[in-house]
């Protein structure tokens, strides 16, 4: 296979290719994915999201990661839906300190037809803020999709979370077709699709090479793919798991970079278990978003004001709401960039 059919955006991704992506050097998937980074992207610009907990705790269903979840006792109180007023005073502080993406998440299987009109009335509260806007409130059938496509929501999330084999040791109140479900439901109703998933959850190499599968194969790729580092939260079935090698965890940002080339590919959960120079590899690895503020849904997450020291010490800027570099130059550029190698040696060739 020619270096140029590697580098385009493709969407027929084999297990024995991405297997052999994840075992290269180190430093050879390093360069590739760099390579294709820099094609796509200004590698000094990384964009950032604030969560904010619209509906915390008490949740049906069972996730085994899941500090929210009824079944584990983690000691969280749960809280009703935020008053609409107070979701935008969070955004309003968000856009103060520097997010350009508000992300509002509920501890739901899925929003009740009473929930809607609150939840419209927040994307269209936090957009009128000038902030990107994005929701993950669990599974939404055809309709509540378009409603919020309708009021103005940027982005939905909604994660695989692992690979359809290791699904069933995380989950078993919602199946992965159901989440596929959403996912088209999301997609057909024009809004942006954030999906990721887990690492750290016990998994194995195949397993998160079948998750990237699963995302890198949708017929279009997610714009948005956090991928979290487990957070292990006391009470949760995953609260002993053994650490994952961070070198793999690093490698699975970049065969993510490598796969979805114009997807931000986002260092998400997990950073504050990561010290500087593993956080500044994951940008290195491709990465280009993060989560930003001191607090994720209901876990800590680096103070805002050590994230700007690290941005100012990497050189980083953050990437502004307006300045997304319009998808057709970026298939231009991805293009013009092979066509000037020719190279080879660059990419590694799966049939041999
Ligand atoms: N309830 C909705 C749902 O699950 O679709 C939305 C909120 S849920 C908390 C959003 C995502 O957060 C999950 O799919 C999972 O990927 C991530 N997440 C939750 N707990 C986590 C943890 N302890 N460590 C890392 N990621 C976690
Ligand atoms: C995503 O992939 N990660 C975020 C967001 N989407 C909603 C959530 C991380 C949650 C970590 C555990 C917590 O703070 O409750
Ligand atoms: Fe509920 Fe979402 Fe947590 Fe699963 S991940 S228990 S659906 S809040």
């Amino acid at each position: 296979m020619s270096a140029q059919a590697n580098i385009q955006i493709r969407h027929d991704w084999t297990r024995a290719e991405v297997l052999a992506l994840f075992q290269l050097p180190f430093a050879d998937l390093m360069y590739q994915a760099q390579t294709v980074h820099r094609t796509c992207f200004d590698p000094n610009q990384v964009q950032v999201s604030t969560l904010c907990s619209i509906k915390t705790g008490a949740c049906p269903e069972d996730c085994a990661y899941c500090p929210q979840s009824a079944r584990y006792d983690t000691g969280l109180e749960r809280e009703k839906l935020m008053k609409v007023e107070k979701v935008i005073e969070e955004a309003k502080a968000a856009k103060a300190s520097g997010a350009t993406r508000f992300c509002m998440g509920a501890a739901w299987r899925s929003p009740k037809g009473k929930d809607m009109p609150y939840v419209t009335e927040m994307v269209k509260g936090v957009k009128s803020l000038g902030l990107e806007t994005c929701m993950t409130l669990g599974m939404l059938n055809e309709d509540q999709a378009k409603g919020l496509a309708d009021a103005g929501l940027d982005y939905y999330n909604h994660n695989l979370d692992t690979s359809p084999e290791f699904y069933g040791d995380i989950i078993t109140t919602r199946t992965y077709q159901d989440r596929l479900e959403t996912l088209a439901n999301v997609r057909k109703a024009g809004m942006k699709v954030c999906c990721g998933g887990i690492v750290g959850m016990g998994e194995e190499e195949s397993d998160r090479a079948g998750l990237l599968i699963q995302l890198a194969n949708m017929a279009e790729h997610p714009e948005s793919v956090p991928v979290n580092m487990l957070v292990k939260v006391e009470g949760t079935p995953m609260a002993n798991q053994a650490d994952l090698d961070p070198f793999d965890f690093i490698r699975t940002i970049a065969v993510a970079r490598i796969m979805m080339p114009k997807s931000h590919v986002r260092l998400s959960a997990g950073r504050e278990d990561m010290n500087e120079q593993m956080q500044a590899m994951a940008f290195l690895a491709g990465a280009n978003s993060i989560f930003y503020g001191e607090k994720l849904l209901t876990t800590p997450n680096p103070e805002a004001s050590k994230d700007r020291q690290l941005f100012t010490r990497l050189g980083i800027h953050q990437e502004s709401y307006e300045i997304h570099q319009d998808e057709k130059e970026q298939e231009a550029a991805v293009y013009q960039a092979l066509e000037a190698s020719h190279n080879d040696q660059f990419f590694y060739d799966a049939a041999k």
